[in-house]
């Protein structure tokens, strides 16, 4: 039930992208007299249209009850990879974490925590948060419960996310990308900014779902 309502959703956002695909085609690019005088036309050449092809990986994503509320699927292109990610129900409103965490396990019965067991941030190059390879764009839950999200992203390969066995997690706070001034003062050492914690995982909270990012078709 929540796949087929889910495909729908894939299936929207695959028409708008073949729309803008089909303007861009039609020669929707404003007329040349419009230019302005002493001012170069800008070539545009970005092209994300790989969600008309097949996705590379993907990641069912289940709640704390092991109920599958949303997609993640990850599709190659020319530069990188595209995300898409739709929530049919299940997020609450707001902006959320949202990342690729370092192990494909989601437990939400484990020891430290729900999803604990998806470890944390997927961060080959031993960076701070928010430079981590599975560092994605927040999420944003609309008043329904509903999710939908498109993002290119060029920090991690096809490769890792078809063979890395990692976890995609979605949290129940905003992110803040360790965007802590020094004006800020930590309580715990007077240091100013950001504390190990936050340069960690950026204090988007607990848990709430959690999805193993597998090979498509799988
Ligand atoms: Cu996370």
């Amino acid at each position: 039930m929540i796949m087929k309502e889910d495909e729908t959703m894939f299936k929207k956002g695959k028409s708008l992208i073949a729309a803008a695909v089909l303007g861009a085609a039609a020669g929707c690019a404003p007329p040349e007299e419009e230019s302005m005088p002493g001012q170069e036309a800008e070539e545009v050449s970005s092209d994300h249209s790989a969600m008309q092809d097949s996705p590379i990986a993907e990641a069912g994503m289940v709640n704390t009850e092991e109920t599958e509320i949303g997609r993640v699927r990850f599709y190659e292109e020319k530069d990188g990879v595209l995300m898409q990610t739709s929530f049919e129900k299940g997020v609450p409103e707001g902006f959320h974490g949202f990342h690729i965490h370092e192990t494909g396990l989601c437990e939400p019965n484990a020891a430290d925590g729900p999803f604990a067991t998806a470890g944390g941030h997927f961060n080959p190059g031993g960076t701070s948060h928010s430079s981590h390879a599975g560092d994605m764009p927040s999420l944003f839950g609309m008043t329904d419960g509903s999710a939908y999200l498109v993002s290119a992203l060029d920090r991690i390969t096809p490769e890792q996310l078809v063979n890395g066995n990692l976890a995609v997690i979605l949290h129940d706070g905003p992110n803040n990308f360790a965007n802590i001034p020094d004006r800020y003062i930590q309580s715990e050492t007077g240091e100013p900014g950001p504390d190990e914690q936050t340069l960690m995982t950026g204090d988007s909270g607990s848990r709430i779902s959690c999805g193993v990012i597998k090979p498509a078709g799988a």
